[in-house]
């Protein structure tokens, strides 16, 4: 619930918990078509981008070219690997609904899709980007764990106030996050591998930060929502980031309690850093 503990009602035609059904049958030619223009443009950028747990995702669920995938088809393949299912809601829920969702393994994936005019950007995340982005990496064990923890904590975070330390965790690994490799850095965050433009942006250009996830470090860090980000985090391994958020965040929020944020473009002195970055597109883009 939120401060004054009021919880939207959902929409015209959800349920209660926000859930619509899919009816895959009801998607247009136009639409399917738009979902194969994104998908052939990232599966020709992510071989060599992606984490092997993204990729190996893609190929176990079969998620392929040809269109919107039929929900029924997925679930039955997803919920087999690790018990996760994608439920269909009409865009942004509460974000105690979200957490409800997360908690229980279900993914809320919006079901609309982009037009053509807003293939490379849009406000709130439609079927690309919470199927193609978030939904490979629920196949890897670890990831999805880690994502069932994220969907506990945040209930509790919204009863201790600590919601938005625990949204900027979110955002710096599910949505935005690099991981480690012997062959270099890789991708792993949703936000990026379903954007053209970052996903070569995050791993190459030279203006971003590029450094080591640290967790009070990222909960610290504030960001932006409708640009490039200007500092990623990168983890040693999957297995860091679900045994760091299976740890009690009592003492985690108590620590935090007593520091200040870290400005979004700033390297502090115990960061390992991988890019420090000249911060050139961020100061043309926000004229900073
Ligand atoms: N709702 N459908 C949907 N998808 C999200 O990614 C989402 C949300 N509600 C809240 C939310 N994300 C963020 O506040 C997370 O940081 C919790
Ligand atoms: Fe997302």
């Amino acid at each position: 619930m939120s401060a004054d503990g009021f919880v939207p009602g959902p929409p015209e035609g959800a349920r209660a918990d926000w859930t619509i059904d899919q009816d895959w049958g009801r998607y247009t030619p136009q639409e399917h078509q738009v979902w194969v223009t994104l998908y052939e443009r990232q599966a020709a950028l992510l071989p060599g981008r992606a984490c092997e747990a993204f990729l190996s995702g893609l190929k176990a669920l079969d998620l392929h070219g040809q269109g919107i995938p039929d929900f029924r088809e997925l679930n039955a393949r997803l919920g087999a690997l690790t018990g996760w299912t994608v439920v269909a809601v009409p865009g942004l829920v509460p974000d105690e609904v979200f957490f409800e969702h997360l908690a229980n393994r279900r993914f809320p994936a919006g079901r609309f899709i982009r037009t053509p005019e807003q293939l490379d950007y849009l406000e709130e995340p439609d079927v690309f980007h919470d199927v193609f982005g978030h939904v490979p990496m629920l196949t890897d064990p670890t990831f999805a764990s880690y994502m069932q923890a994220y969907g506990e904590g945040g209930l509790r975070a919204m009863q201790l106030g600590r919601l938005h330390n625990l949204a900027r965790l979110y955002w710096y690994t599910v949505e935005f996050g690099l991981i480690d490799t012997p062959e270099g850095l890789r991708i792993y965050g949703a936000g990026i591998v379903s954007s053209c433009g970052e996903t070569k942006f995050s791993l190459e250009a030279p203006s971003p930060n590029r450094i080591g996830f640290e967790l009070i470090r990222v909960m610290r860090t504030p960001y932006r929502i409708n640009d490039y980000q200007q500092v990623y985090f990168v983890l040693p391994s999957l297995q860091r980031l679900l045994d760091d958020t299976l740890q009690d965040f009592g003492p985690v929020y108590d620590r935090l309690a007593s520091l200040e944020d870290v400005p979004i473009e700033e390297v502090t002195p115990g960061d390992r850093v991988f890019t420090r970055g000249t911060q050139a597109y961020a100061r043309r883009r926000l004229r900073i």
